[in-house]
């Protein structure tokens, strides 16, 4: 159902009397990444390399967006082991074949490693094997530099960055 013009005029000339100085982004200065699917041995959108910590079935969804200063990141897991911490992290480039085929931590600020300066979205699983995790971040990404991939770690980020062996990626698009 389409608006008379006539409303959508007097919609329009009420937001434009808001009382705000703000300057409001727009959808264009932002930037959305997203990734997920059962996660497979062969499809480097959603591929597994430890079939014991993330099962046939296990599968994976996550969203990154940015804007206006601030980077919001959310990830979403189901039919992993029950009752298990895994390390999460964003990674700066795509899922392939071999583990490390997403090399390392994306960072904002070259050489810090944290969950301020890096996007890390650790997870305990429920009883059921599912989990989600979520992280706010206080710089935006640009572009022409973000991150290409989630992965997935056998263990729980220690303050060193490290979380044990990569156990599944999802590719970021
Ligand atoms: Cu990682």
């Amino acid at each position: 159902m389409r608006l008379p013009a006539l409303l959508l005029s007097l919609l329009t000339v009420g937001a434009c009397a808001a009382p705000t100085t703000a300057v409001v982004p727009t959808p264009a200065d932002g930037v959305r990444l997203s990734g997920g699917g059962e996660f497979s041995a062969k499809d480097t959108s959603a591929i597994v390399y430890d079939a014991k910590l993330a099962p046939a079935g296990a599968q994976a969804s996550v969203t990154v967006e940015s804007a206006d200063g601030q980077t919001r990141s959310s990830f979403v897991a189901e039919g992993l082991l029950p009752d298990r911490k895994y390390g999460v992290h964003l990674h700066t480039k795509a899922c392939g074949r071999k583990p490390d085929d997403s090399g390392p931590h994306f960072q904002h600020a070259h050489g810090t490693v944290n969950a301020t300066n890096e996007v890390w979205l650790d997870v305990k699983t429920d009883n059921e094997g599912a989990a989600t995790a979520s992280s706010r971040n206080a710089w935006a990404l640009t572009s022409d530099r973000v991150p290409h991939s989630l992965v997935i770690h056998s263990a729980a980020t220690k303050p060193d960055g490290t979380a044990g062996a990569r156990v599944a990626c999802l590719t970021l698009k």
